[in-house]
């Protein structure tokens, strides 16, 4: 989609630092972080939210949760523990409407999530 800000990191159109990269998914900083490790993961192909990504049905979505914990692992905080979000939909706070799974640890987390 050539208006979407991620679909244009995964073009090379705009620079990020990839840490993780796999076919059909990349992994890069998150612009802004919350946590000392935050790390934003997608699938190359774009999907407007989580449930379009589940919807899509191919597996895709496995993929990118498996390379959510392969970014955990590299940055060092699986064994601490970490946290997967993805906020979808305006109301839960999506704000870039290609689906992205924050990947965030190296800090205590809180719950409820604000
Ligand atoms: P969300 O609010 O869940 O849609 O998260 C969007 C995230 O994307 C937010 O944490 C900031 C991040 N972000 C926005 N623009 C850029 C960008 O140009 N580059 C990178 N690396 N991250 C960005």
């Amino acid at each position: 989609m050539t208006d979407c800000l991620f679909c244009k990191i995964v073009s090379k159109n705009i620079p990020a630092t990839v840490v993780h990269e796999t076919d059909r998914t990349v992994a890069f900083r998150d612009l802004d972080p919350q946590a000392p490790t935050h790390v934003l993961v997608i699938p190359k192909g774009h999907y407007e939210n989580a449930a379009a990504l589940a919807e899509a049905d191919d597996g895709l979505a496995d993929e990118v949760l498996k390379a959510a914990h392969a970014v955990a692992v590299r940055e060092g905080v699986a064994g601490d523990g970490y946290r997967i979000v993805f906020n979808t939909g305006p109301k839960a706070g999506q704000t870039v409407f290609h689906v992205h799974a924050h990947v965030l640890g190296g800090r205590p987390m809180t719950w409820p999530p604000g």
